[in-house]
């Protein structure tokens, strides 16, 4: 039987089990990234573990999401970042060069490679042809050690892409229709390939920007296949010897197939505040609109930023509208400015930020009260954008200029119409890349020169908290009851006066939670144990595993939810929480303050293979729920989470 793109790269690296869909495997992992917010935690575990040195062909280290540097603690964590980078073995990236997404891809992104990354947007490198996935820091810490990366065999779906795009759709509405046609959970448990001649006709970028977003619908990856495209975008960054040939087979067989018409797509955009709640943008025009963002790890490459500068070029933006480029990279920066769009784009009144995560996670150009927002960015959960009742539209760079043109939420084709004389831009590749970008960057220090041998920890930089072994008796208050759809930015902010605190645990635990219930982490302080109670998908969003290690170091022990998002369930086990599914009857009829039991000795039903446990309400009513582990997750919980049990492990060694 043939192979799909994503199985001939698993062969590749397989290191455990059977490529079995739902089946655990182990996979060898190539390359890693980390940033800022994530990397401190992940190089204090690397630290804890005993590790000497990086064991992966490479791995890479961002400093893109807190570059603003309000507070010394964001420039000790750089600092910190720098000596780990140095003392382990890592490429380290200054502050500045660059979102890590964006920076990876033109700099060490290969076809054929794998890479995991502590961002949950690390598929971006997909659109190459690497198998990129993200995960929890400490699952990035262990890879970086040598050990295999662990998950569930996903469902590997075929997107044949057909047509070819109409003018003024984009990639983006791509991505969109994805979200539209899939929602945000859509995704769980599968990777996406993308093939046909519409995924042929599309650019390096455009690609990118579709594996990007495969992360909004909860995929655990999203790839295309490689062409001459990808020879010919590697080549203009002087990484043409990089280039392998990949494609799947004529017979490979996929678990389901998707068809998307690229000729009858238009341009589209996601409404407050989910990025599936996705409608033409014909249906919201009209609404005035305050501020545009072009940019992001999303759409924040020269080549996204381009259309809108031709857009804006010789017209001045509407005068009660602003609009700030946010490009992905230094690279994108340098290319806007070489080829004189900075000075195109300034004289319409657009302003510049330093490439940055920063407004995508309320950092910066948080917008005004009551006010509309429209952003190429690929997430708009509510509060996200620094402001609690925010109202963030996600759309195409094309859509974005249109509005910033006309001050409203404008269709560009209706936009051209009325001024007669504004032409769909296309997608046109940039000639003016350095070569050799991951050699001659001043931005990026490899490991050879490195500056320090040393880790230099400021006095924010605190300790990996450690958990107990499991108990047999878990007993508790359900301390927070919670929807659907609840999102690591909901149990752990992103905020620049808490963005700050990610390297040390005891502070930022007080902020658990804190956007569901201001009195969450007191009360759980308070409690001597207790769960957290959820709808459908829960903890969707980022890999941050700080929205794991917090209610662990506040005591809390397991979540009742009716289903889990991919990364935060990883990142559950490997804090040693216990993850357990309840029915839709259950989720019902608990209330918060309610007592929870659950009756079975848990320590040995985890370690036993125990599927289905009794939890006891009030001493009052019991219902099921349900364990959904491998046999390495156990361990993992049993042991008081990955922590412990790999450092057992290598004492054992
Ligand atoms: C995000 O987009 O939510 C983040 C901020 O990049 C996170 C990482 C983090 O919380 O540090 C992610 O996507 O994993
Ligand atoms: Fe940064 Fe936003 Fe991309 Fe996350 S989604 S990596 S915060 S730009």
């Amino acid at each position: 039987m043939g192979k799909t793109i994503t199985e001939k790269i698993l062969d590749d690296h397989l290191v455990e089990g059977e490529l079995e869909p739902g089946e655990e495997i182990g996979i060898e992992i190539d390359q890693v990234l980390s940033q800022d917010t994530t990397g401190t935690m992940v190089w204090l575990q690397f630290e804890a573990l005993g590790l000497d040195d990086v064991q992966t062909e490479l791995a890479a280290q961002y400093c893109d999401h807190q570059t603003y540097q309000f507070d010394f603690k964001n420039t000790d964590d750089h600092r910190f970042l720098r000596s780990a980078a140095g003392t382990y073995g890592a490429y380290f990236s200054r502050p500045g060069n660059g979102i890590c997404h964006q920076v990876h891809k033109e700099n060490f992104a290969a076809p054929g490679k794998t890479l995991l990354g502590s961002d949950s947007h690390t598929p971006t490198p997909g659109g190459l042809g690497e198998l990129a996935i993200g995960a929890g820091g400490l699952d990035i810490a262990v890879a970086m050690g040598g050990g295999a990366y662990y998950v569930e065999m996903p469902e590997i779906v075929n997107v044949q892409l057909e047509g070819e795009l109409p003018e003024w759709a984009t990639a983006k509405d791509i991505a969109l229709e994805m979200l539209r046609r899939l929602t945000v959970k859509g995704g769980v448990g599968k990777i996406f390939e993308y093939t046909g001649e519409g995924a042929e006709s599309l650019t390096i970028p455009e690609r990118t920007t579709i594996t990007n977003l495969g992360t909004e619908l909860g995929a655990t990856s999203s790839i295309f296949g490689t062409d001459e495209k990808t020879k010919d975008w590697l080549s203009r960054i002087g990484r043409e010897d990089e280039y392998v040939e990949l494609s799947a087979d004529d017979d490979a067989e996929y678990a389901d197939t998707i068809t998307v018409d690229l000729s009858e797509l238009e341009p589209l955009i996601a409404k407050p505040s989910m990025p599936d709640n996705v409608v033409p943008v014909r249906e919201v025009a009209g609404q005035d609109v305050e501020q545009v963002m072009v940019g992001s790890c999303t759409n924040g490459a020269y080549e996204d930023i381009l259309p809108a500068a031709k857009m804006v070029e010789d017209r001045e933006i509407a005068r009660h509208t602003e609009m700030i480029v946010a490009p992905g990279s230094k690279q994108a920066s340098e290319m806007l400015a070489r080829e004189g769009w900075t000075a195109e784009l300034m004289a319409a009144g657009v302003n510049f930020s330093e490439a940055t995560c920063g407004a995508c996670i309320g950092i910066g150009h948080v917008p005004a009260s009551d006010s509309v927002s429209l952003r190429t960015f690929n997430r708009n959960f509510e509060g996200r954008s620094g402001i609690e009742d925010d109202s963030v539209f996600l759309c195409s760079p094309e859509v974005a200029a249109a509005a910033a043109i006309k001050g409203e939420i404008v269709d560009p084709r209706d936009l051209a119409d009325e001024l007669g004389d504004l032409e769909a831009p296309g997608l046109e590749m940039g000639s003016t890349y350095s070569a050799g970008m991951g050699q001659d960057d001043p931005d990026i220090i490899s490991p050879e020169e490195a500056i320090d041998d040393e880790l230099i920890k400021g006095p924010n930089i605190g300790d990996v908290p450690l958990k107990d072994e499991l108990d047999s008796d878990i007993e508790g208050p359900a301390l927070l009851k919670m929807e659907d759809n609840i999102t690591t930015d909901h149990i752990i902010p992103a905020t620049s006066d808490i963005l700050k605190y990610r390297s040390n645990i005891e502070k930022l635990s007080d902020f658990t939670l804190s956007r569901v219930d201001e009195t969450f982490s007191q009360r759980a302080k308070d409690s001597d144990g207790g769960f957290l109670v959820a709808g459908e998908n829960y903890g969707q969003g980022s890999s941050r595993e700080h929205a794991a290690l917090c209610p662990m170091y506040l005591g809390i022990e397991g979540v009742l939810a009716q289903s889990f998002a991919r990364i935060h369930k990883a990142n559950l086990f490997n804090f040693g929480l216990v993850p357990l599914t309840i029915d839709e009857d259950t989720y019902a009829k608990i209330d918060q303050g309610d007592n929870v039991e659950i009756v079975d000795d848990v320590a040995e039903g985890v370690r036993s293979g125990k599927e289905t446990f009794t939890v006891r309400v009030n001493d009052d009513w019991e219902a099921e729920a349900h364990l959904d582990a491998s046999e390495r997750e156990r361990r993992i919980l049993a042991a008081g989470g990955k922590l412990s049990l790999t450092k057992q492990q290598y004492e054992e060694d």
